[in-house]
């Protein structure tokens, strides 16, 4: 059966709410102003980025689909090799749950734990997945585990696999990521059996470039929703309009980078705050790190996990990963 915890994991951290604030607050202030990718992900923000998975420039969707696609026979012998038997599946930024539910028939999992912190959304999107399999037992997390991953007495305690698709890692810098790696490796914890992970890969620029910044303007819009949605937890007055959607590699740091770019001198007002910026003053929302297949296997051995073997596309676009602890 379905658990709904949405509204106790929304009322449980007191602090929430204010945090947010505080952060979006300190973001905006400071001389490099940035705002957490995080942030994009209210309920129109959910779908302008279904959207984005759907266009011909963003690539990594239908390459990670054509992955597993490809080799869900060989993902679901090596889960077994580690001993995995009916886990309970883990879904880390679940979103629409569409990857899931493509997986679920092969893995055959016992539990389908979706975490999201686009609450509603996936509500909606869980529901489905209890409709397509409804003796699956289903707990349903609205929550953010950016600064850490705390799950809640319902999520079975053994046999847990870890579901990290899309390249969601990637928005952690290189070291948090590893922080992130070694939580879920922990021995210590003993719960995980492994991590199943989709990484996108480091790739010629104008490729790259081009699946952040799209013919339609979809990615564009999808950035500058992100100043709605500040808007509304702000009660700031952002005016989209006289913002400019930035999107570059860095190739030095192997890395995404979106921007907010201000078209010309503007003052933010919220709660009190004022924030001027320039004429071509940006605001960084986002960045996209781009691994290699070897930056990612040494980066999973040294989080700690034992066994780490992957399946990529022909052309190396984008690989997915069996780390097991
Ligand atoms: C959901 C973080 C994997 O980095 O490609 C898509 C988000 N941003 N287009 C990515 C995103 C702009 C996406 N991730």
């Amino acid at each position: 059966q379905f658990m709904d915890l949405y509204s106790r994991h929304k009322a449980q951290p007191p602090g929430l709410a204010l945090s947010s604030v505080q952060e979006l607050t300190d973001g905006l202030r400071a001389p490099a102003a940035s705002v957490s990718p995080k942030f994009f992900y209210n309920a129109l923000g959910s779908k302008l980025f279904e959207a984005i998975t759907k266009l011909d420039e963003y690539y990594p969707t239908r390459t990670e689909a054509g992955i597993f696609e490809a080799s869900y026979p060989q993902i679901a012998e090596a889960l077994a090799a580690g001993g995995v038997r009916s886990p309970c599946l883990i879904d880390l930024g679940a979103g629409n749950c569409a990857k899931a539910a493509a997986l679920i028939p092969h893995l055959q999992p016992r539990q389908y734990v979706p975490v999201d912190i686009s609450v509603d959304f996936l509500k909606d999107a869980a529901g489905q997945v209890q409709n397509s399999f409804p003796a699956l037992d289903i707990v349903g997390l609205g929550m953010d585990f950016s600064s850490g991953l705390v799950l809640p007495e319902e999520v079975q305690h053994h046999d847990r696999v870890f579901f990290y698709p899309g390249s969601s890692l990637g928005n952690f810098h290189p070291d948090q990521a590893l922080q992130f790696l070694q939580h879920i490796a922990d021995p210590a914890q003993g719960k995980a059996r492994g991590l199943l992970l989709g990484i996108d890969l480091v790739k010629d620029r104008a490729t790259l470039e081009a699946a952040y910044d799209d013919a339609l303007g979809v990615t564009a819009a999808f950035n500058k929703n992100l100043l709605l949605n500040v808007n509304d937890l702000l009660q700031s007055d952002f005016d989209v309009i006289q913002w400019r959607h930035v999107a570059l590699f860095n190739q030095t740091q192997s890395r995404i980078e979106m921007h907010l770019e201000a078209m010309s001198e503007l003052t933010v007002r919220w709660r009190g705050h004022a924030r001027t910026f320039g004429a071509g003053e940006r605001i960084h929302t986002e960045c996209s790190y781009k691994y290699t297949l070897e930056g990612m296997a040494a980066l999973l051995q040294q989080a700690g996990f034992r066994h780490v073997q992957y399946w990529t596309d022909p052309k190396q676009w984008f690989a997915v990963f069996w780390a097991a602890v």
